[in-house]
């Protein structure tokens, strides 16, 4: 029989990357190493309930010297690391310069020293954005158009590994997912802001026109699909994942008031994010086709009001968090 697979997991401390870590002990033969830097996103207590099972090296994607011992040591690295909110990123993009572009930099040189096969983690807003009534949704074969620092240092990521892919075989796959929700995701996103505001009574905040459309996914069907990729995609192949759930930010703020019991006019519109992309959508066809993917989230409202839930049952994990969070966007005007 062969050894497990030793996968190590940057970012595994935050949103995605914890339920990834969570789901690919049960799904996969392998031992797991998560890098993480414990950032103001990165909470240990994310992978508490796998933490004996795991080796946790607390430490950033920008150290050299950590992430070339760590990648020697793996088989496959998850490279999920990034500083990942827009709106922090308008105000200050040092940060992801830092995490996004020298921190996948760093990756992609360890894999390439040591012949390691990478999974990179991108996202559909490196696409930039569609118009509401346009039928184009974003493919694989779709031009890199970004918004802002976030998408642009994601993008510039993104390129990295297809040249490092191209001019030295390095063994990499991609993916671009749409919005993720679920369980722990930071409360500064939109839905679990919207959510933990309505617990403390607080009405929710829609920014803009509030018509801006985003094409939502469980953040569990985000992580099959890179499951995925690990087994059966093709490396060098860029493969798009989403979940054919397009819905503009008033009609989700309306079902998390609807499920929480509060009257469907019970928000505020707020100023606009600069550069606010209106519209993102994911054709998926090449991952189901290839790779015999399917979401297993089929219903949005379903998969809320379990989120809803799991805000309402876990204060223990946000509410340390919400001060903080909430002055950011006093700052901002938000
Ligand atoms: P997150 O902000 O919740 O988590 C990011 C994690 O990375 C945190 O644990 C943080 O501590 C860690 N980190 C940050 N800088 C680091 C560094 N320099 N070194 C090591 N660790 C560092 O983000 P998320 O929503 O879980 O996103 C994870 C990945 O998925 C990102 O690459 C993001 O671009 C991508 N993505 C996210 C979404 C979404 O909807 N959230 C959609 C598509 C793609
Ligand atoms: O309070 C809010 N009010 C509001 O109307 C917040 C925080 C957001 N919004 C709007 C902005 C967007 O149109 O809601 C939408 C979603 O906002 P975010 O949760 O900040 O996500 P978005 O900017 O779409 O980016 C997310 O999806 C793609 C992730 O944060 C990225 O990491 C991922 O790449």
């Amino acid at each position: 029989t062969m050894a497990p697979m030793r996968l190590l997991v940057t970012g595994g401390a935050g949103f995605i990357g914890s339920n990834f870590v969570r789901q690919a002990l049960d799904a996969l033969d392998c031992q797991v190493d998560v890098l993480d830097a414990l950032t103001y996103a990165g909470d240990r207590s994310s992978l508490a309930e796998v933490e004996h099972r795991i080796n946790f090296v607390h430490g950033s994607v920008t150290d050299a010297a950590i992430v070339d011992e760590l990648v020697r040591q793996a088989d496959t690295v998850v490279h999920f690391a990034a500083e990942s909110h827009n709106d922090n990123s308008v105000v200050d993009p040092s940060p992801f310069v830092q995490t996004n572009l020298i921190g996948t930099f760093n990756i992609l040189e360890s894999v390439r020293r040591h012949d390691k096969r990478l999974h990179h983690i991108s996202t559909d807003e490196v696409f930039g954005d569609l118009e509401l009534d346009e039928e184009r949704r974003f493919t694989e074969e779709s031009a890199f158009d970004p918004s802002s620092p976030y998408s642009s240092t994601k993008a510039g990521s993104d390129l990295m590994v297809r040249g490092w892919i191209r001019s030295f075989g390095v063994r990499a796959t991609i993916s671009h997912c749409s919005n993720n929700y679920g369980p722990f995701h930071h409360i500064e996103k939109f839905i679990p802001r919207q959510i933990t505001n309505v617990i403390d009574g607080v009405r929710p905040k829609v920014y803009g026109s509030g018509q801006n459309v985003r094409d939502w996914i469980h953040v569990h069907d985000h992580n099959t699909a890179v499951n995925a990729i690990l087994e059966r995609g093709r490396i060098g192949q860029t493969y798009l994942i989403g979940a054919e759930c397009e819905l503009n930010n008033i009609v989700v703020v309306q079902e998390i008031l609807r499920l929480m019991g509060r009257p469907d006019d019970w928000f505020d519109m707020v100023g606009d994010r600069p550069g606010h992309d209106l519209r993102y959508a994911i054709d998926s066809s090449k991952l189901q086709a290839e790779l015999g993917w399917k979401p297993q989230y089929l219903n949005f409202r379903d998969g809320l009001a379990q989120t809803i839930e799991w805000y309402q049952q876990n204060e223990s994990w946000w509410r340390p968090k919400k001060e903080a969070t909430e002055a950011k966007y006093r700052e901002m005007g938000r």
